[in-house]
């Protein structure tokens, strides 16, 4: 890191001014006195961007000259975020940047802010891909990420009179600075015809004719790490048509038919199916998938002929890792290479595919674990349907000798059962590596989801807690904390997790803690202007900011914190006198799939809420109500480090791991949470003291599903507490004059919908135990804010074993074995 005031960094700072200077009038035709912010960013990425081609080419003729084993992290998503920030820290230039910017009359985090979003992601998922990506590096192992060049990424979320509306997010429209073309290594991909199968030299013979074809065409963007000469590779692919137009039905003046072609082809990399945790069995995902995966084998096999290995050796080369079961097909698309171009059997195809493939599950919940119409996969990819038939059968008598007569376990555990493709029977079946995402996860992996495949393959299960980086999530996203966590305890923690652990002494020291706050308090501060700016409500940063922000989906139970404000309002507006009046903020923000109504009307219950409490003179400086839109990767670096409370809350079993948990104690708020996913694990780490546990175990809730009888109708009936509570959502309280407006969230609480179990993320049964959890948070914040530091010390010097480094280590050293 150069220091500021010396030669080098003068130098350097000159060079940086004189190269954006040189670009803004090579690329845009002007003087830097006229260049916008837009022509500044683009010239001063551009620059950043030719440093890192230095280091990136180095890094590949390093690989070249000496084949190692690299993985290949095959993911539908990546949730990577703006990436001008993220490169300028990790090749340590931020400060002479900010300072050659400045000279030139810009700011650098406004230059930042200019950059869009790489939003090719829904939540989860796709941003643990992108952690790991960067975790990758800065341990020096080599790595692809490989997935799909979207042109549209996740829609942009705008909230209008308290709806959400999605807009289009074409996040390419303006240029992409970080990715570059490789033509060269452009692949085919075919789709649909027929298998012509024909005996040869001993041998049968699979011919797929008749065939469409779809181009993939790839982009590498550098991943850059923290303070080293690694530079990994995400290559993205991108459909194109080999036809450019129908020249025929153009002259004949038809010109969308001359276009269909075309069309048919490139809407494969379009865009990214808005879906979390749940996926439609539709024709195009399926085509997706196949297109990315396809690609990326046959790369995968050309570089390791270029290498020239035997095709035997491919374990001890290539590691493929299934991000949850969207890239499954994978599995029999290496078989058929492997036998149909390669002349491999059966059975050497088989031990390959075997050893070289892992799998992670991401989710329980059942309507995300994939199965597709076996019909539809016999239609669009020919060949690829016999290979599963065959894996199926093979599958069927092995487990025919292993459970004889049992049919029904067979049946559930087959490959294919009913017509349907399961994914995740596919991988259970083929991969040498099962892995769940959190200690609980893997637990319920093992002894429900996957219990009978647990029977017979115990050794392949293996649990690989999640974790986030901490550069990105720390070390950018809250400079001063990380500042001062450097003063205390030195640098070695951005790249080294362990020594994060060495701030414990830390919390017991009164004026560390003083600073703690202090720092915390102005970055509420700048999400106070943030907020105001953008919701145009005035909070008060000396307020409580309680967070929830994540996916809205019913299971993280958003509806239970709505529940909560509702509850305080009332309170306060009915008893006054009695009424816990501590000032807070509830900060919601959250992405609903757009055809997902119950998420979506989740999104206008709160929003009304938040007309109606920061209006009531009664409430209005007490508690206030905001929902941020646009929730996206950018937008949580600035939350995160602003929030004390983290709203962890979702009913327990159901999320497999979660990391905004993990992001939030990292920057010292603390978890309000159910004993589910990672929130076990955070519990574990900073001690009963220093977490709010509420509600039902895991195994209580599975316990009560399996009864089949909500207890909710019940306790609505019968508790009038929160049946007054549950009755705003259908007494006009919240929604004026249009009295059904909220029905459907009524109904399904307490009567189920169409005779479903009521209430089915048992909102209900765990609201006692929540309002009074949030009074102990509230409590404590109000009576004894250095106590309540003094706890977040905690969890930020506790939150190294959450690091994706410590996650990637376990991954290698228990999965891929890479040097
Ligand atoms: O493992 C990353 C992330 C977990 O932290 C979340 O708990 C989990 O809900 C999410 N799962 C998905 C599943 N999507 N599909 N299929 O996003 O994964």
């Amino acid at each position: 890191q150069l220091k500021p005031g010396t030669p080098e960094f003068d130098m350097k700072k000159d060079f940086i001014k004189d190269e954006i200077t040189g670009k803004v009038k090579r690329y845009f035709g002007k003087t830097i006195a006229k260049a916008g912010d837009m022509e500044v960013y683009r010239a001063a990425a551009l620059t950043i961007r030719d440093e890192i081609m230095e280091k990136w080419v180095s890094y590949q003729e390093k690989c070249e000259r000496k084949p190692q084993k690299e993985l290949y992290y095959l993911s539908f998503e990546f949730l990577m975020g703006r990436a001008m920030g993220n490169n300028l820290m990790n090749i340590m230039e931020t400060e002479v940047y900010k300072s050659a910017l400045k000279e030139l009359g810009f700011s650098l985090e406004n230059i930042e802010e200019v950059e869009t979003d790489a939003g090719l992601g829904n939540g989860g998922l796709g941003r643990l891909a992108a952690c790991f990506l960067d975790s990758l590096t800065n341990l020096d192992l080599p790595a692809f990420g490989c997935g799909i060049r979207y042109e549209y990424g996740l829609f942009k979320q705008k909230i209008v009179d308290g709806y959400q509306i999605e807009m289009p997010d074409p996040w390419l429209q303006s240029g992409n600075v970080w990715d570059i073309a490789r033509p060269e290594d452009t692949k085919e991909v075919h789709f649909n015809g027929r298998i012509i199968e024909k005996w040869e030299d001993g041998h049968m013979k699979f011919e797929h004719v008749d065939y469409n074809t779809v181009i993939a065409e790839p982009y590498d963007m550098p991943i850059t790490g923290f303070d080293t000469d690694t530079v990994n590779t995400l290559r993205l692919w991108k459909a194109c048509s080999p036809e450019i137009m129908n020249m025929t039905e153009f002259n004949r003046g038809d010109y969308a038919k001359a276009n269909e072609n075309k069309d048919l082809a490139e809407v494969i990399s379009k865009v990214l199916y808005p879906e979390d945790n749940h996926y439609e069995g539709k024709l195009l995902r399926l085509k997706q998938q196949y297109f990315f995966v396809s690609a990326t084998i046959q790369w995968i096999i050309s570089k390791h002929k270029q290498k020239n290995l035997s095709m035997f050796d491919i374990p001890e080369y290539v590691q493929i890792h299934i991000n949850d079961t969207h890239p499954t097909i994978a599995i029999p698309e290496l078989m058929r290479l492997l036998m149909d171009e390669e002349g491999m059997s059966w059975d050497d195809a088989w031990s390959i595919v075997g050893r070289t493939f892992a799998y992670t599950n991401h989710t329980i919940l059942c309507e995300a674990l994939e199965k597709w119409p076996m019909d539809m996969v016999d239609s669009l990819l020919p060949r690829l349907g016999q290979i599963i038939h065959e894996i199926d059968r093979r599958q069927r008598i092995a487990l025919n000798e292993r459970f004889p007569g049992d049919t029904g376990k067979i049946e559930y555990m087959a490959v294919i059962s009913r017509g349907q493709v399961s994914m995740a029977n596919l991988c259970l079946t083929a991969c040498h590596s099962v892995n769940g995402v959190a200690a609980l996860h893997t637990e319920i992996l093992k002894k429900e989801t996957f219990k009978d495949y647990y029977s017979i393959y115990p050794y392949k299960f293996k649990n690989m807690t999640n974790g986030v980086t901490f550069r990105r999530w720390l070390y950018k996203a809250n400079p001063e904390l990380s500042s001062l966590i450097c003063e205390a305890i030195g640098d070695g923690w951005v790249k080294d997790y362990t020594q994060l652990e060495n701030l414990l002494p830390f919390a017991d020291d009164k004026a560390f803690r003083d600073k703690f706050a202090k720092i915390k308090l102005n970055n509420k501060e700048k999400l106070a202007k943030y907020i105001l700016d953008h919701n145009g409500i005035t909070v008060d940063p000396a307020s409580l900011f309680d967070v929830q922000i994540k996916r809205l989906h019913e299971y993280k139970r958003q509806l239970l914190k709505a529940f909560h404000i509702i509850y305080r309002y009332k309170s306060i507006t009915e008893t006054p006198e009695n009424a816990n009046k501590m000032p807070e903020t509830f900060i919601f923000a959250a992405k609903a799939a757009p055809g997902y109504h119950m998420a979506k009307l989740i999104i206008k219950f709160i929003n009304n809420i938040a007309k109606v409490v920061n209006n009531d003179p009664m409430t209005k400086d007490i508690l206030k109500v905001v929902f941020i839109e646009n929730y996206s990767v950018s937008i949580a670096e600035k939350i995160v480090a602003a929030a004390n409370l983290s709203e962890q809350i979702s009913t327990a079993s159901k999320e497999a791991s979660g990391t905004g948990n993990m992001k939030l104690m990292l920057n010292g708020a603390l978890t309000i949470g159910t004993m589910d996913g990672a929130n076990v694990e955070i519990r574990e780490q900073v001690g009963d003291d220093n977490i709010f546990i509420f509600g039902m175990q895991s195994d209580e809730v599975l316990g009560l599903y399996s009864t089949n009888r909500s207890p909710s109708p019940e306790l609505y009936a019968t508790n009038m507490g929160i049946k007054s509570i549950v009755d705003t959502l259908i007494d006009g309280t919240f929604s004026g004059d249009e009295h059904n407006l909220f029905y459907d969230i009524y109904r399904s609480l307490v009567q189920g919908n169409n005779g479903s179990f009521a209430d089915p993320y048992l909102l209900l049964p765990d609201f006692e135990s929540y309002v009074h959890t949030c009074q102990q948070a509230n409590s404590l914040y109000k009576d004894n804010q250095d106590e309540w530091n003094r706890k977040a010390v905690i969890n930020t010097a506790k939150a190294g074993f959450f690091s994706s480094d410590r996650t990637i280590e376990s991954y290698n050293k228990e999965i891929w074995h890479l040097r």
